[in-house]
């Protein structure tokens, strides 16, 4: 299967949980702020929404929004138990994760703090809601691993995701310890390593490439 990327993007949560589950998926390097695929054609012809991840499944059809995608490739690996199944409590505690990773940590939390047109003044109000959220975090990450116990999650590797622009924000995580740790803990999985330098050989190629 295709997976539509891009650096420094929120479909590396999708590259993390495919490495997890050894479902092999083959990255498309998406130029989003021109929509452009690298063969120079339309990438609204992917997703119309012009976002990425998308995910090209084997009959061709196109699935995305990253917390479905990710959901969809650990149901094909159930052994994994990276996701419960489907209709258990546990499976809408990982779902009501990725609600909020999706829509309240990166849409409402970083995504005005990313964009350039964000009114200056709206800044300090949308990095506050930010921290909120990260102090959040950090206290429920007091008693436990991973966000649902013990266990790692696709909630986790998404939450990772999101979380690590912190980095790209100026924002220093030491002030909470517990997210920092879990943040350590994800980084230093095979997954994530792997799916890091990839992103980082394709930054590399796309600084490459620049106009000097
Ligand atoms: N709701 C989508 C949002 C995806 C999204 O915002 N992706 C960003 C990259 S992190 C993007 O492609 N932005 C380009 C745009 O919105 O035009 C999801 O959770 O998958």
């Amino acid at each position: 299967m295709k997976l539509y990327h891009e650096v420094r993007g929120c479909s590396l949560a999708v590259d993390i949980v495919g490495r997890e589950l050894g479902v092999p998926l083959e990255l498309i390097w998406v130029d989003v702020p021109r929509k452009l695929l690298p063969d120079g054609s339309d990438y609204y012809k992917v997703n119309p929404k012009g976002q990425v991840p998308a995910l090209e499944l084997p009959d061709g059809q196109y699935l995305t929004e990253g917390s479905v995608i990710m959901q969809y490739l650990a149901d094909l690996r159930p052994e994994s138990e990276l996701c419960p199944p489907a209709g258990s409590l546990e499976r809408y505690r990982i779902m009501e994760w990725m609600s909020f990773i999706a829509s309240d940590l990166h849409k409402g939390g970083f995504m005005p703090l990313i964009k350039k047109a964000t009114p200056e003044d709206y800044r300090p109000i949308a990095r506050q809601l930010v921290l909120s959220r990260l102090k959040w975090l950090n206290e429920h990450l007091a008693s436990r691993d991973y966000l649902t116990g013990s266990k790692f999650s696709i909630a986790d590797a998404h939450c990772y995701t999101i979380v690590m622009w912190t980095e790209y924000q100026g924002i220093d995580v030491s002030p909470w310890p517990n997210l920092k740790a879990y943040l350590q803990r994800i980084g230093m999985r095979a997954s994530v390593i792997a799916a890091k330098a990839e992103e980082r050989q394709e930054a590399e190629r796309l600084q490459a490439n620049a106009a000097p």
